[in-house]
């Protein structure tokens, strides 16, 4: 059997606040680039669905409602549903927020036939929570997946085992988990739009067109489906992407929210108590294409900075030839952290500093439990957390030159005095001396301090004489002082 609640976060909203009964509701964040979670089925009369930006849904119905999303909610009511189901089996499998299979093979005798029993539980759950759900059963837990979405909402849909031939010959293989536009596009090359075509093509040629993939394919077709529900089991994955709030094509900055992110799934992982050996990132572009990467790496890691060094490492094989609209990272194959390790003999060199970085991480976790999110971050974040008010109200922006300093330059004493000037204004980076005796620099802080060293640069070093001062615009870096490079 599989559940599936009927527009969980705008049911939920829907149900607290009676304005918005029966009215078109999004669950939504109030960004002007926000989109929508999830559209009450009013909201869905009017095209309005997941993941659509909501000013496309406004323009769809111009008396939506949107209501802030409240995760916190979401997740309680969840767990409430998650006991519910509970009741009538011993094997039921959560699988997201809104959503479990439940193995009821046996409860028959307890509480009826299958039909029966998903009656019941939707019972349960309306009386319990004033809350609606779609229920499939079907003798393949695949299947079920699809049967529940088949009569949604409130429906019960029941696929049985003399059903099923029928069911699977028509079934459009978009429906099945896993199928994304990859895999659509190859079938789409084979003329393959229903598992029934599927069963055309044997389990050898699938496989050499779409790997393990096709595989698992041409096995459904014939209905075989091996998985069976599974309890007990860790989740199988954290993510954490965010939508910018302008469209971006700087590396700097997107490794920057790609940090946040890392960090942040690795904040999720320690509250869980656990590790993870699988990292992966989602980069969406401003046109909705979107493209993943992930790995798998040998290592059972936890600390942000883990995350981030594989995130960052993947996001390097991503063509930046487009803006980027969202940044996910996310993590798989977890353990719990106590799970036994195989130790190495000889500890890797990068040992220590994983577990060092792991110990600044459980600190600041426990200064955010503590004192609230934000309190800590690492310096390459500090201005996206604090954003500091300059004089005016205005947003106070890091600005990052680098400047190539040439004419008659004293080597030692010009950098001694750059390094002096740099830090009598505050601005951060660095001065070094080129092969061909010129100098370069690095000058970051406020744009005034910024023009305050180039400024300097041209008479500041007395002993010296420049000629010329050519200035480049970079993106800002993590530089924490200003410092002789050599
Ligand atoms: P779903 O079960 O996919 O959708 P739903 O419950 O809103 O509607 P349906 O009746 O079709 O099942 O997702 C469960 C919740 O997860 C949903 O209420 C909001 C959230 N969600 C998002 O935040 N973003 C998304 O893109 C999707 C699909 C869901
Ligand atoms: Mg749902
Ligand atoms: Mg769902």
């Amino acid at each position: 059997m599989h559940i599936d609640m009927d527009a969980f976060f705008a049911s939920v909203e829907q149900r607290d606040n009676p304005a918005l009964k029966n009215k078109p509701v999004v669950v939504c964040g109030n960004s002007p680039r926000a989109v929508v979670s999830t559209a009450s089925y009013e909201a869905r009369q009017f095209g309005i669905h997941s993941a659509m930006p909501l000013f496309q849904a406004r323009q769809r119905c111009s008396h939506l409602m949107v209501v802030p999303g409240n995760m916190k909610k979401y997740a309680k009511e969840s767990k409430k549903i998650m006991a519910i189901i509970s009741q009538f089996s011993p094997l039921v499998e959560p699988v997201s927020i809104d959503e479990a299979y439940a193995d009821i093979t046996g409860c028959e005798t307890l509480f009826g036939p299958p039909r029966t029993i998903a009656m019941k539980i939707k019972q349960a759950i309306l009386t319990q929570l004033s809350l609606t759900c779609s229920i499939g059963i079907a003798p393949k837990k695949f299947l079920a997946k699809i049967a529940s979405d088949m009569n949604k909402p409130d429906g019960i849909t029941h696929i049985s085992r003399e059903q099923m031939p029928g069911v699977l010959k028509d079934l459009p293989i978009e429906k099945i988990s896993g199928v994304g536009t990859h895999a659509m596009k190859q079938m789409g090359v084979l003329n393959i739009r229903t598992l029934g075509d599927v069963q055309r093509f044997d389990a050898q040629f699938l496989s050499r067109k779409m790997g393990k993939f096709g595989l698992r394919l041409c096995a459904l077709s014939h209905g075989i489906d091996d998985t069976c529900v599974q309890t007990g089991t860790l989740r199988k994955s954290i993510s954490s992407e965010t939508t910018l709030p302008s469209d971006i094509s700087d590396f700097q900055a997107a490794r920057e929210v790609l940090l946040a992110r890392s960090r942040r799934v690795g904040r999720d992982l320690r509250k869980k108590n656990l590790v993870c050996s699988s990292v992966s990132i989602k980069i969406k572009f401003f046109d909705f294409t979107q493209t993943t990467k992930s790995r798998k790496i040998p290592d059972r890691i936890c600390s942000g900075e883990a995350i981030f060094h594989h995130a960052l490492s993947l996001f390097t094989q991503v063509s930046l030839k487009k803006k980027i609209r969202l940044i996910g990272v996310g993590v798989s194959h977890l353990q719990s952290a106590d799970a036994p390790v195989q130790m190495e003999l000889i500890q890797p060199p990068d040992h220590k500093t994983k577990k060092q970085w792991e110990s600044v991480d459980r600190a600041v976790d426990s200064i955010f439990e503590k004192f609230g999110r934000d309190m800590v971050a690492p310096a390459v974040l500090k201005p996206l957390i604090e954003k500091p008010l300059a004089k005016g109200g205005k947003m106070s922006q890091t600005q990052c030159k680098k400047v190539l300093i040439s004419g008659k330059v004293q080597g030692v004493f010009f950098r001694m005095e750059t390094l002096k000037a740099a830090q009598k204004i505050g601005v951060t980076g660095y001065v070094k001396n080129r092969a061909n005796g010129s100098v370069e620099a690095v000058f970051q802080g406020t744009p005034d301090q910024v023009a305050r060293m180039e400024k300097w640069c041209h008479t500041g070093a007395p002993a010296s004489r420049v000629d010329q001062v050519v200035t480049e615009d970079m993106p800002p870096s993590d530089y924490n002082t200003f410092e002789i490079r050599y």
